[in-house]
């Protein structure tokens, strides 16, 4: 028989359950855009009581969470400041800059993370003829800093120094989740001085599509009007929302497994020559790797993955990553690891 693949691209890969395929055939509908589509509405009940906000909304895709929250929360030509390595400034098709007209401001954080010190520097002097600060995005877990987690104080310490200073905050929180389970804390908890949370549905807890937006009733109801401008208006969308709702019902509770296996497959690179990793830095379900002591290129490292049917994706031309997620156990992660090993020991 064919050894199957092992798929550590991403944790985006998952394929739905039996339990959520069964939903979402039995789900109930309605037209959303009439916001009549009973199980959507109970999505989005289900995660404002999670978060303790007033209203929530679905969306098909985090990139257009993001964009929605920065386009209620700015005008062209202000400034949203960003972490040099984050998602919404290099992964997601320049889309404050295409769609929103705002400038990124990128400021470097160790390890992804942020501090009000190393952001207050960069906020804009209140001068007529200077673009202004208008939001900061944060970003929990951060992924291509290897899914590291905010402490808590300092993502709340940043809400309120911003807030002081009249500026507002986002949460790129695709995978919060996992930060919520690192630190064994409550999200409503962690998220609460937030202006805005957009949260991945379809990463780590496992639904085919779709993300949320969580906050006030009013900036919920700017986000519908701007869902619908950017074309995310969905009809009978209650057969992605019914998978959304058993992927928040269960998702959350099975994390640490992937957190383990994450550390499992960290510890096990670490011991590999050729492979440079801090295994104590890996948080959650992020491993980032550097192979450039092997002498070889990531490309030339993940070809030969593939040919022994193990998947993963390139940071830069050095650089791995894998994922953990829901559809890969501990056999599965000993097993990549063993091929790696293989792979570098030639
Ligand atoms: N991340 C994907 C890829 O786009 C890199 C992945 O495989 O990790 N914020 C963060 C922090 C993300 O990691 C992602 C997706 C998004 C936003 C965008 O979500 P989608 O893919 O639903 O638009």
């Amino acid at each position: 028989m064919a050894e199957s693949v092992i798929d550590l691209r991403s944790d985006t890969v998952t394929k739905p359950s039996p339990e959520m395929r069964r939903a979402m055939a039995e789900a109930e509908v309605g037209d959303d855009v009439f916001i009549e589509d009973p199980t959507v509405n109970r999505l989005q009940e289900r995660a404002s009581d999670i978060f303790r906000r007033e209203a929530a909304l679905f969306v098909p895709s985090g990139t257009m969470g993001n964009l929605t929250c920065i386009l209620a929360q700015t005008r062209p030509g202000q400034e949203v400041i960003c972490e040099e390595a984050g998602h919404i400034y290099n992964y997601e098709m320049a889309s404050m800059s295409a769609v929103a007209g705002v400038l990124p401001r990128l400021v470097k954080g160790e390890d992804g993370i942020l501090t009000w010190e190393t952001i207050s520097k960069a906020i804009r002097p209140k001068i007529y003829y200077r673009p202004q600060t208008a939001l900061i995005s944060l970003e929990n877990t951060h992924n291509m800093a290897g899914g590291t987690v905010y402490p808590t104080k300092i993502a709340h310490e940043i809400c309120d120094n911003a807030h002081d200073a009249g500026i507002s905050v986002h949460l790129d929180g695709a995978r919060i989740f996992n930060a919520a389970t690192y630190l064994g804390e409550d999200v409503a908890e962690m998220t609460k001085k937030f202006d805005s949370i957009q949260f991945c549905l379809s990463k780590g807890l496992g639904a085919p599509v779709g993300s949320m937006i969580v906050g006030s009733r009013d900036f919920i109801e700017r986000c519908r009007s701007i869902r619908k401008m950017l074309g995310g208006g969905m009809r009978q969308a209650g057969v992605l929302a019914a998978a959304g709702l058993v992927a928040l019902d269960k998702g959350p509770n099975r994390l640490h497994v992937d957190h383990e296996n994450a550390k499992f497959l960290a510890n096990q690179l670490a011991s590999t020559a050729g492979i440079n990793i801090n295994a104590a830095k890996v948080q959650t379900n992020i491993v980032i790797f550097d192979v450039r002591d092997s002498g070889w290129s990531s490309g030339d490292v993940l070809k030969a993955l593939e040919q022994r049917h193990v998947l993963a994706v390139p940071v830069d031309n050095h650089k791995i990553r894998m994922v953990t997620h829901l559809d890969v156990d501990r056999n599965d992660v000993e097993r990549a690891a063993q091929t790696v090993k293989e792979v570098f020991q030639r």
